[in-house]
């Protein structure tokens, strides 16, 4: 069972963290965060579950975590103001979590275009950013699947997903960690509100190894090949795709093998 005190008192934040609600099972705790009410929706709150049964991915994918050994949950944010450039947030969420990452491990953690954690070359952590509105109120759901402590994974994914156990050798303290990424995530964010998005874009921008690659983009029936250039300050990746610049907002990147 999460245990919420240790979670609050590992916290630094104001806002982030400091309403936690906390299953044993729930589906998925974007689904829950999306169709809470206005009224209990508190911006920072945080929807954590040991197990989900229906956890999601982009697209309707699945997330597969094992129970009680990694950590799957929703951040809710009511901004104040409509948001620009919210296609940065999974990149910035991604850095914020990537440093928490470290701090405890000492692991190299590299970023993936849009969302993804790998830590050598394998998938560690998932981010999926949805969006609500209703006439007054912008709701923002940043839902975080780190994988910490599993140690098997099923086969669907068992050449390409890890685990922060995998990799460092050691069982890690998921409360500790968790209250660390919403620490840093706080600092992310409260930036982003003020259009001070530098030191964490570059942040992740540095751990991206995708730079001048030749990669395969896929979105929904689409395949678009081409080199790396960028990213926009928006958050988009720019492809040179034959002669001409591409810009995506979003898809499956794969890499492909350098001749
Ligand atoms: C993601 O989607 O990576 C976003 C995952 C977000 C999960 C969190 S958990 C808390 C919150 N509540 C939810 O219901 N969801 C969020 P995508 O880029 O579409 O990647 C999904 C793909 O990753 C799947 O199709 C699998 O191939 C792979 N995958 C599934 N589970 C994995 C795992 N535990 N570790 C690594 N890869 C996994």
């Amino acid at each position: 069972m999460i245990d919420k005190d240790k979670i609050l008192n590992n916290l630094t934040t104001k806002v982030i963290g400091r309403d936690i609600i906390s299953f044993e099972t729930i589906d998925s705790s974007n689904t829950y965060a999306k169709t809470l009410s206005d009224a209990d929706a508190k911006n920072g709150m945080i929807i954590i579950a040991e197990g989900q049964t229906c956890g999601r991915g982009r697209f309707n994918r699945k997330w597969e975590s094992q129970k009680e050994r990694n950590l799957t949950f929703s951040i809710l944010l009511k901004p104040e103001s409509a948001l620009n450039k919210i296609g940065l947030l999974p990149l910035l969420t991604a850095s914020a979590v990537a440093k928490a990452i470290e701090a405890v491990t000492n692991l190299e953690v590299e970023c993936k275009w849009p969302n993804d954690i790998l830590i050598n070359g394998k998938k560690t952590c998932g981010i999926l950013i949805e969006s609500t509105s209703t006439l007054k109120i912008n709701r923002i759901i940043v839902g975080i699947g780190l994988n910490v402590n599993q140690e098997l994974f099923p086969d669907g994914i068992r050449l390409t997903a890890t685990s922060l156990k995998n990799e460092f050798g050691k069982t890690i303290d998921r409360i500790i960690l968790l209250a660390d990424i919403l620490n840093r995530f706080e600092d992310m964010y409260f930036r982003f509100t003020q259009n001070d998005t530098k030191e964490y874009l570059s942040d992740w921008i540095s751990r991206c190894k995708m730079f001048g690659k030749e990669i395969s983009v896929s979105y929904f029936e689409k395949q678009i090949h081409g080199k790396v250039l960028r990213i926009d300050s928006d958050g988009s990746l720019i492809l040179k795709s034959e002669d001409n610049e591409i810009k995506l907002f979003s898809g499956d990147v794969t890499i492909n093998k350098q001749l």
